[in-house]
């Protein structure tokens, strides 16, 4: 028996709880927004199909070409040794992130992963917290304590991961819990990867928020591989999106290069979270065009796959080919926007770049509550 999960408003717990005592219950993920195939000779676009309008697109194109060339210039740094650590692209990925970031509220909280740039910069972050992050700096987030996305912010909503992969699903269905008991009605966005996805932490994570019936909407990224491992070699199933069935949430697929439909299917995961119905699993199909981190020379990739990402399948290629064709901007429009992004991280990127290394001191500080620091320390470290 199949189940085809339809987002519907009449009394969906009592239909769902029905359904559930069926024997034999096996879910059926939607694929109404999964990638589609072209006709040879065509070029991939977006779908049309959108609430948006083009005032918010153009502003996905913005969050799209800054993701891009932030890390363009972070790479730049690192290759002048100005970065400390590795650098994580998302290129190829940059409209998961972006368009699924982009379906959420102010005050709703996310947890990105390393390739999820572009919802850090829907969420609010700047460039220039990003940069100095990068570089260790002492003006950074984390004042020069920890890299790349890993920060966060409570009072924004920005929950930055921790590297063990699958543990922020429990960390976000806790702040969900929280939020319930004190009657905020905020939805929580966690990120995770197909290799994050085979995980014992995720497994419980989900399970737990799916029977809270909490609002958890999870974007599993199925890019193709875990540092060297293609996803087939790690998981038995052809779809994350599958995985939704252990949980008895609903699962979908979506086309995880076209901006337009990353957003379009959060919007409607989340406008289900928020009502009370409970946990979405969202998997996004993409690429990783960039090796686990930029030291990564991808010799593990079969000959020509890259490329073939790279010509028929960028998401800013489609993107702005959308735009175009749908006369929502002349490429004139386009240009302006990207030169704007352009001088933005310029900006940034001198402020980032002028900030001092922290003072070593610093280290103690932040780590624990200062003030309830065993006395033994505080002579030593805190109190100087
Ligand atoms: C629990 C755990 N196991 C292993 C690692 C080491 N590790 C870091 S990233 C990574 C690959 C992640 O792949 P995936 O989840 O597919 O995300 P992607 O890098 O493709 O975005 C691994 C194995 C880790 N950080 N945590
Ligand atoms: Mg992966």
């Amino acid at each position: 028996m199949t189940l085809i999960v339809a987002m519907t408003d009449e009394k969906p717990r009592q239909r769902r709880d029905a359904r559930r005592r069926r024997p034999g219950f096996q879910m059926r993920i939607s694929t109404k927004y999964a990638p589609r195939k072209v006709a040879d000779g065509q070029s991939r676009s977006c779908i049309k199909d959108t609430s948006l309008t083009h005032e918010q697109m153009l502003e996905l194109y913005r969050y799209l070409k800054l993701t891009r060339l932030v890390e363009e210039r972070i790479v730049n740094l690192y290759r002048q040794t100005k970065v400390v650590g590795g650098v994580y692209r998302s290129l190829g990925q940059e409209a998961t992130a972006v368009g699924s970031a982009y379906a959420l509220r102010a005050d709703d909280f996310i947890t990105p992963i390393i390739r999820d740039l572009g919802a850090c910069f829907v969420k609010g972050i700047r460039p220039r917290e990003i940069l100095a992050q990068y570089m260790a700096k002492a003006w950074g987030p984390s004042g020069g304590k920890d890299l790349n996305v890993h920060f966060g912010y409570m009072d924004r909503g920005f929950i930055g991961p921790i590297s063990h992969l699958g543990d922020m699903i429990p960390v976000m269905t806790g702040i969900l819990l929280g939020a319930r008991m004190q009657q905020k009605d905020i939805v929580g966005l966690a990120y995770i990867g197909d290799g994050g996805a085979s995980t014992g932490a995720f497994y419980e994570g989900m399970n737990f928020a799916a029977v809270q019936r909490l609002p958890l909407i999870v974007i599993a990224e199925y890019n193709y591989y875990a540092y060297s491992t293609p996803t087939n070699l790690q998981t038995a199933v052809r779809n994350l999106a599958e995985k939704a069935a252990a949980f008895g949430i609903p699962g979908y697929i979506v086309d995880g290069n076209d901006v337009i439909a990353c957003y379009e299917v959060t919007k409607q995961a989340v406008d289900y979270a928020r009502t009370g119905r409970g946990a979405v699993l969202i998997e996004a199909k993409t690429y990783r065009r960039k090796g686990h981190a930029e030291h990564d020379d991808q010799r593990y990739v079969p000959e020509g796959e890259i490329e073939y990402w790279e010509k028929h399948n960028d998401p800013i290629d489609r993107f702005e080919r959308f735009l175009l064709d749908q006369k929502v901007a002349a490429k004139e429009k386009l240009n302006e926007i990207t030169a704007d992004v352009q001088r933005e991280i310029d900006e940034d990127s001198e402020w980032a770049e002028s900030s001092p290394m922290p003072e070593p001191e610093g280290a103690v500080y932040g780590v624990f509550d200062n003030s309830i620091v065993p006395p033994a320390f505080r002579p030593r470290v805190l109190e100087k």
